[in-house]
């Protein structure tokens, strides 16, 4: 039997969120870098994940140097403190050039911005030593069809990571996909989009993917099976654990909170292909509920953790001779009810 993996955790300072939603301001005060990083220590964390600006507040104001010379700082900090950067991720959400999209905007000038601040973010990348760079592509997509060209914007979205592909030979890339959300629609919904995409690259085996638990629900798809189909072709490079209850707004629950099953299999998933083997992270991508209060701020990153943990054991007890013989009767009926039993612990 090949070695148990022992699992690496980390998670992203706006994991660390102040609680405001679009009906309502933030709940908690804001804290700094430091808090956030002591935190993450004392849980039992071992990587941070980051966008660009949380590295470097305000980066589209600075100078090239400026910004090197900034993100060297938080590197210093992450190592004196033994904490690895395990991703970074260029926000391209946020500023008035991205209004319309980022590197599928209509407009020229735009899409340029998109592809230089990702640059800065490579160059980010290799101060913090860490030369992957995930793109959730929040704003490639489109509120009404007839706003944009779907056919050219795949192109543009080649183009933009091939550019990136060019800026740094050791970069690898991996899209996080969503379906929706802040968009109607997003031109990369499932892993089987960025993979496909990732094809189209002048250097596909830099490109994977990062699947998060809640965006493949919100596509409609089992998380478990994602991570499946990625680990198949080897491309599952980081996960964002977390829950999502159906298909309404991104949720970012604790990972198990809404569907205990659904993460079981996700964590069987995890396990079958040795997720973690060669390196890889187990991220939660979770925020606290709007209640929370300051002196629990940390519960839902501890207990995800917690439940991964649990979930890891309830894989590894499962009892596949059991199961498989089950499978060979076609008795999926006490399968079921096996999954059921082994989960409550009866
Ligand atoms: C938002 C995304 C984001 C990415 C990193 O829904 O999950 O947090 O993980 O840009
Ligand atoms: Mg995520």
């Amino acid at each position: 039997m090949p070695a148990a993996t022992a699992y690496r955790y980390c998670f992203g300072p706006w994991n660390l969120s102040e609680g405001q939603d679009p009906y309502g301001p933030p709940t908690r005060p804001p804290q700094t870098f430091g808090w956030k990083l002591q935190q993450l220590k004392e849980a039992g964390f071992d990587a941070m994940m980051f966008h660009d600006d949380d590295v470097v507040p305000d980066i589209d104001n600075k100078s090239e140097i400026q910004i090197i010379k900034e993100a060297r700082e938080t590197g210093k900090r992450l190592k004196d403190a033994g904490v690895v950067a395990e991703i970074v991720a260029p926000r391209l959400w946020f500023s008035p050039m991205t209004i319309d999209g980022a590197y599928t905007s209509n407009d020229k000038k735009c899409r340029q911005y998109a592809i230089d601040r990702s640059k800065r973010c490579i160059d980010i990348g290799k101060a913090l030593n860490c030369n992957l760079i995930v793109l959730w592509l929040a704003r490639e997509g489109s509120y009404i069809r007839e706003s944009k060209n779907a056919r050219k914007c795949l192109d543009y979205l080649v183009e933009a990571i091939d550019a990136l592909l060019a800026h740094d030979k050791k970069a690898r890339i991996a899209i996080e996909p969503k379906p929706n959300e802040p968009m109607d629609l997003a031109y990369i919904p499932t892993i089987g989009h960025a993979l496909a995409v990732a094809n189209l690259t002048s250097d596909p085996k830099r490109v994977g993917c990062l699947i998060e638990s809640a965006h493949a629900i919100l596509a409609g798809l089992d998380p478990a099976d994602e991570i499946d189909f990625a680990m198949g072709f080897g491309k599952l490079w980081s996960i964002h654990l977390n829950d999502q209850n159906g298909l309404k707004f991104d949720q970012d629950k604790p990972f198990g909170s809404a569907n205990l099953r659904v993460a079981f299999n996700q964590v069987r998933a995890l396990e079958r292909n040795g997720y973690g083997k060669k390196g890889e992270y187990v991220a939660f991508d979770v925020h606290p509920f709007r209640t929370t209060k300051v002196e629990h701020w940390m519960r839902h990153l501890v207990n995800s953790k917690r439940t991964f943990e649990i979930l890891v054991e309830k894989a590894r007890s499962f009892d596949e001779a059991k199961a498989q013989a089950l499978i060979a009767d076609r008795n999926y009926q006490d399968l079921d009810q096996y999954v059921l039993e082994h989960l409550m612990g009866v």
